[in-house]
């Protein structure tokens, strides 16, 4: 009998191009950020999108769990919420919030490959990020994630997941390449002028920028001290992503409170492990079953 032959996203609709080479890690090893093409297919593209749409859909404007902050209200992160709001729609941890998310969050070949990445043994989710940047939205300025959050450990990352084109008219990522080597966990507020973050690192302020225009089911991932920022959205559509930030198992609590619920807080000391599951789960290189 003859055998026909099927393209694989036919046979398999889920099929996610999860496979590193060398010369991937190497370049995100030296440059602190790297894009992937056609990372989702696009049956899995079309399901992120629904997920997500219905996941932000349900928060009904609840920006953290666990935090009585809500979407345009100053949350403590950023210093004006007016502007802020209008960088982009953010909404946090929606793995904790529904399920769909939750098994998208939770795939270990997306831990698998931020270990590898990183160059970690076990990888936590530190906290998923829906960044939605409305027509006509403002740039997010050049900024350091690993500041913010509360653990230090220099090989955190994060993946960026487009939900839409991203591309120099609407508002793509753009990075510092090599700078992650450089940077420190000072505190560095993004603030409104792109050029804040120089006065905090004057050396690097000549560095050339990389743009980094990613289709719709493509990804990055950048390292979480690399400096990255993006630009306006220029047009009248939207520029969706879906983020994950990736905490290396291990890592300790440094007193900065970020996106822990306030509960968890009044238990946490400084030195402690971040090893609770509901909080900061481990997806590579095993899920827990209680989950
Ligand atoms: O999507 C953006 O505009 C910024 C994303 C970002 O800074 C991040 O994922 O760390
Ligand atoms: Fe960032």
């Amino acid at each position: 009998m003859a055998l026909i032959a099927v393209p694989a996203n036919d046979l398999n609709p889920r099929v996610m191009n999860c496979q590193l080479t060398e010369d991937q890690i190497l370049q995100f090893q030296t440059q602190g950020f790297l894009v992937i093409d056609d990372f989702l297919s696009p049956q899995e593209l079309e399901h992120w999108r629904k997920t997500v749409m219905e996941a932000t859909a349900q928060r009904s404007g609840i920006k953290i769990p666990g935090k009585d902050i809500h979407t345009g209200e100053d949350d403590g992160i950023n210093e004006d919420a007016d502007y802020f709001g209008k960088v982009f729609d953010q909404l946090i941890n929606l793995w904790q919030t529904h399920a769909g998310v939750k098994e998208l969050m939770l795939d270990a070949r997306i831990g698998q490959m931020a270990a590898r990445l990183s160059g970690s043994a076990g990888i936590r989710i530190w906290h998923d990020q829906a960044l939605f940047k409305r027509p006509w939205a403002n740039p997010t300025g050049w900024h350091l994630d690993a500041p913010f959050w509360s653990f230090s450990d220099r090989r955190a990352l994060s993946i960026w997941v487009a939900l839409d084109d991203a591309t120099l008219e609407n508002g793509c990522l753009y990075f510092i390449p090599g700078t992650f080597k450089e940077t420190n966990f000072n505190d560095t507020p993004i603030g409104k002028n792109m050029d804040g973050i120089f006065s905090q690192y004057p050396e690097l302020a000549k560095r050339p920028s990389v743009a980094g225009p990613t289709k719709a089911g493509s990804c990055s991932f950048h390292n979480a001290l690399t400096i990255h920022g993006a630009g306006p959205n220029m047009t009248n559509g939207w520029r969706r992503a879906m983020t994950c930030a990736y905490m290396p198992d291990g890592s300790t609590y440094n007193g900065k409170h970020n996106v822990l619920p306030d509960a968890y807080l009044a238990k946490l000391k400084v030195g402690d492990l971040l090893n609770n599951d509901a909080q900061n789960p481990l997806i590579y290189p095993l899920i827990p079953s209680d989950l």
